[in-house]
């Protein structure tokens, strides 16, 4: 039955987004997501950040971990393509992303995330990178408790 769609990307544009109306934003949020990185990349801290390794694609963005804990977390994103891409995290009040990322390079984004689930994707293209299937998951779960004192040493 493939045959009957026939190339590449197309299969999976026709196949996985029903909400393709959400993602086609004017040009001013990207606007508003381009300052945000630039606030990020100032006053990010990455110290003690959970790392995930990315990977980007055409047309994929896969992830070396798809569950962290709530805090802080650092993406390592890896651009394995052919093409330039990014990397957005969305989600629960979080919009942030990488700037441009060219081919064979590599760049980090630090993020704090809440418990919830958040879209992991590239908006290329006016989201075409995302809807040929640069897009996954990933799963925030709430915080280890913070450890119990110990009583001090009287010794
Ligand atoms: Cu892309």
């Amino acid at each position: 039955m493939l045959g009957i769609w026939g190339r590449g990307a197309d299969i999976q544009v026709a196949g996985r987004h029903g909400q393709l109306s959400l993602d086609f934003i004017p040009g001013k949020l990207h606007m508003k997501r381009i300052f945000i990185v630039a606030a990020v990349a100032l006053f990010a801290s990455s110290a003690g950040a959970q790392p995930v390794d990315v990977t980007l694609s055409e047309w994929k963005v896969l992830m070396s971990r798809d569950t962290v804990k709530a805090g802080s977390v650092t993406f390592r994103v890896t651009n394995n393509g052919t093409m330039s891409h990014t990397l957005y995290v969305i989600g629960n009040g979080i919009d942030q992303g990488t700037r441009d990322i060219v081919r064979r390079a590599v760049t980090t984004l630090t993020v704090t995330l809440k418990p919830g689930t958040y879209e992991v994707f590239c908006p290329m293209a006016e989201n075409t990178h995302k809807m040929a299937g640069m897009t996954t998951m990933l799963v925030v779960t709430a915080a280890d408790p913070a450890p119990a004192k110990k009583k001090p040493d009287t010794r």
